[in-house]
């Protein structure tokens, strides 16, 4: 007889405490790399790109390296080899994000992948037999749903730690926008396991992508890999092959990608290639040195392996954006929480002294976000601040403060959005 799997909660602190003890098996990188790669977790290091890097003219190839979709300005800010979506170029959207406004998240660059010669395989000593491979059409053959679901890198709001909080924190300065809503369309992951014979020992599932390998720091960290818990595995995860509809655009994981629903964005591996299914747990560079919380107010060797989404709110509307005074105005934004539906959003047009309900627009789900709007009358010309602020259905509340890290992870604090009324 199997023994249940850890549930989500026991997960964490059991695989923290096996890495810790060297328990868990590195796959596919050495275990001295990955001590370097935690200690240098452990300091902050510069934002990447704090400042928004100078937009290419109009009509010019697109300027992040690796990314095939074209980035209008009024859409996207390049951050490197990423493209944030501006949230004031969501308003005029539904719940949904069109894929041409979805952001992308890069370790390296987008690959062109050709369905027809791709396989899947499955392996690992958690199988009942040899590796398993299945093709696209194989996949798409089976039974398949549709689930909406947001993908949201964990580093969103990061720059909010250094602007708003005055904390030193490294990687990509993202403001709100490192997150999109979509409709999937795949095969469980369960369904797939099974198939391909999972065992009742396994623990962990381990799915790779198909991109470059990378390199930081002078560490190859191989190609970019998370393990998953097998109870999260056999629970809600898609293997999905369409995006609002349409076959999966380039960028965003042609021609399969994993959908791990409210999970931080590392764990949605885009083009994947293969997944192990391991008797042992297992580590690597996005489970142990990344995506980990790190600094003071966490232990010293680091939290438990990042799992859900945090909460957060953001306007649609551009920094600094200015209002007539005297007028009626309609404020809309959105929120969103990967522990549990949206249950409240409170704006305030003060600074934060006064806050009062906003109408929420969509039937809040798990997983999603919900749209909402307020409106607003302008009395006094000058500067003013917009806060919005979230209350999910575990009744969590978007702090003042988020808890800082030296990766700047989950920020979840209230976002001061300053506008001129005019
Ligand atoms: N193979 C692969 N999968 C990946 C990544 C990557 O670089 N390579 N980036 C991850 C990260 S950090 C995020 S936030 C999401 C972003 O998904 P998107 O680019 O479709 O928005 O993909 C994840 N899956
Ligand atoms: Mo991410």
């Amino acid at each position: 007889m199997r023994s249940d799997p850890p549930s989500e909660a026991t997960y964490d602190g059991m695989r923290l405490r096996q890495w810790a003890r060297g328990a868990a098996r590195s796959a596919g990188i050495e275990r001295r790399d990955l001590l370097r790669l935690v200690a240098a977790a452990s300091v902050a290091g510069p934002l990447a790109d704090l400042a928004a890097p100078a937009h290419a003219a109009p009509g010019a190839p697109s300027p992040a390296p690796g990314i095939v979709k074209p980035l209008p300005p009024e859409v996207f800010t390049v951050r490197g080899t990423n493209a944030e979506t501006n949230f004031a170029a969501l308003r005029s959207t539904g719940l949904l994000t069109p894929a041409d406004r979805f952001f992308v998240r890069n370790h390296t660059s987008t690959p062109r992948i050709d369905s027809a010669a791709w396989k899947l395989r499955v392996w690992g000593d958690a199988l009942s037999g040899p590796a398993v491979e299945f093709t696209y059409d194989e996949l798409r053959a089976l039974p398949s749903l549709t689930r909406t679901s947001f993908v949201e890198c964990a580093g969103n709001a990061r720059s909010y730690y250094t602007t708003q909080q005055s904390q030193q924190v490294s990687g990509t300065a993202w403001t709100l926008g490192a997150i999109g809503t979509a409709r999937w369309r795949g095969v469980r992951l369960a369904d797939v396991l099974r198939r391909a014979g999972i065992t009742g020992d396994a623990v962990d599932v381990l799915p790779r992508g198909l991109d470059d390998e990378v390199i930081s720091d002078g560490i190859n960290l191989g190609r970019v890999r998370r393990p998953l818990p097998v109870s999260k595995a056999l629970d809600d995860v898609l293997l999905a092959f369409e995006m609002n509809g349409e076959p999966l655009p380039p960028d965003h994981g042609h021609p399969v990608r994993l959908i791990v629903p409210s999970w931080i964005g590392v764990a949605n591996i885009k083009w994947v290639g293969d997944i192990e299914v391991s008797a042992a747990p297992l580590v690597s560079p996005w489970n142990t040195g990344l995506y980990r919380l790190f600094g003071p107010g966490h232990p010293p060797e680091g939290s438990a392996p990042l799992t859900r989404q945090t909460l957060k709110s953001a306007f649609e509307l551009t920094p600094g954006a200015s209002f007539a005074a005297r007028r009626r105005h309609v404020l809309t934004g959105r929120s969103w929480s990967g522990g549990a539906p949206v249950r409240t959003v409170e704006v305030s047009t003060d600074g934060g002294a006064r806050w009062r309900h906003a109408r929420l627009r969509d039937e809040p789900r798990s997983s999603s976000w919900v749209r909402w709007s307020a409106d607003w009358l302008p009395k006094d010309r000058g500067p003013a601040v917009l806060l919005a602020r979230a209350t999910d259905r575990t009744g969590r509340t978007q702090p003042e403060v988020a808890v800082h890290n030296t990766q700047g992870y989950l920020f979840d604090a209230v976002v001061r959005h300053e506008v001129r009324v005019v």
